[in-house]
């Protein structure tokens, strides 16, 4: 067969275009292609929701493949295990109760499982602002390149809709920072506002992280290291079992009350 060059560019820009443009309506938009957002996005397009992840970076992941201090191996507790076990991740218990993984075998995998269950990750592109309706519920992401932002262009943006978005932009909780500061919005914690991440403590952060994982706003649930951030809570360092059990979570709440309404 003789390559020609056109139809390998336009078969990239027609599919990805038909993905993207397909994602401007979906059930659930998630900021970031980290452990949280890609777990989460797992278990949803399993269960046949329609979601899309959008991810700031070129490669998916956010702080798992650096592991701990750049060794790339990961902790996980019994539970995070589990989850590692069920998406084909192999571990090795290192002390009774103490899991080890390859931090980049975990990252791929969650990518891997995630696309293939259904759901779509569009890495490169930024959420730089949330979409709202009447009682400030918020119904959408306001997205651009990361390249616009990075080479400080004025472009303006495109709009995803979407049922709910989850907020799963690690230690920045990027998305709960624009509620805040540009709706004036009352979060759900205690002092209306993004609490602030504590110093580390992995027991105590590791299970008030699930706890945290929740409805932060109307439309918007935060997971992971924002959930966190958002409620005050303790950083627990490269253990990352509460990262998937939180993803899981935010995913069964999507479910629970998409079933409900
Ligand atoms: C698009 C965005 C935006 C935006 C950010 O940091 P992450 O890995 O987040 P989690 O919560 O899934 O995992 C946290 C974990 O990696 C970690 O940091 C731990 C365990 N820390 C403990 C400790 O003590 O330090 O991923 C978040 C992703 C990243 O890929 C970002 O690039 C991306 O979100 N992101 N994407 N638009 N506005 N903001």
């Amino acid at each position: 067969m003789k390559i020609d060059d056109i139809t390998v560019s336009r078969a990239i820009a027609e599919s990805f275009t038909k993905d993207f443009v397909d994602s401007m309506e979906v059930d659930v938009a998630i900021a970031g292609a980290g452990p949280s957002g890609m777990m989460a996005a797992y278990y949803l397009a399993k269960a046949g929701v329609k979601t899309a992840i959008f991810e700031r970076q070129l490669r998916v992941g956010g702080g798992m493949p650096g592991g701990g201090m750049m060794f790339n191996r990961i902790v996980l507790q019994e539970e995070g295990k589990e989850l590692l076990d069920e998406i084909g991740v192999q571990t090795k218990e290192y002390e009774k109760g103490y899991y080890i993984a390859d931090s980049l075998e975990t990252i791929s995998t969650l990518c891997f499982r995630s696309i293939q269950a259904g759901a779509k990750i569009f890495n490169l592109i930024s959420v730089e602002d949330v979409m709202i309706r009447e009682h400030d519920r918020i119904v959408g992401l306001v997205l651009n390149w990361s390249a616009v932002s990075l080479a400080n262009l004025h472009v303006d943006p495109l709009a995803v809709r979407s049922k709910t978005v989850i907020d799963a932009t690690g230690h920045a909780s990027e998305i709960c920072h624009i509620v805040v500061k540009k709706l004036g919005g009352k979060l759900n914690t205690r002092t209306g506002g993004v609490v602030g991440e504590k110093s580390l403590w992995a027991d105590v952060g590791e299970r008030e992280l699930v706890e945290n994982t929740r409805e932060v706003y109307p439309g918007l649930i935060v997971a992971g290291m924002a959930a966190n951030a958002v409620y005050g809570s303790p950083r627990m360092g490269a253990i990352f079992g509460g990262m998937l059990l939180s993803g899981k979570k935010a995913a069964e709440i999507v479910l629970r009350d998409h079933a409900d309404n």
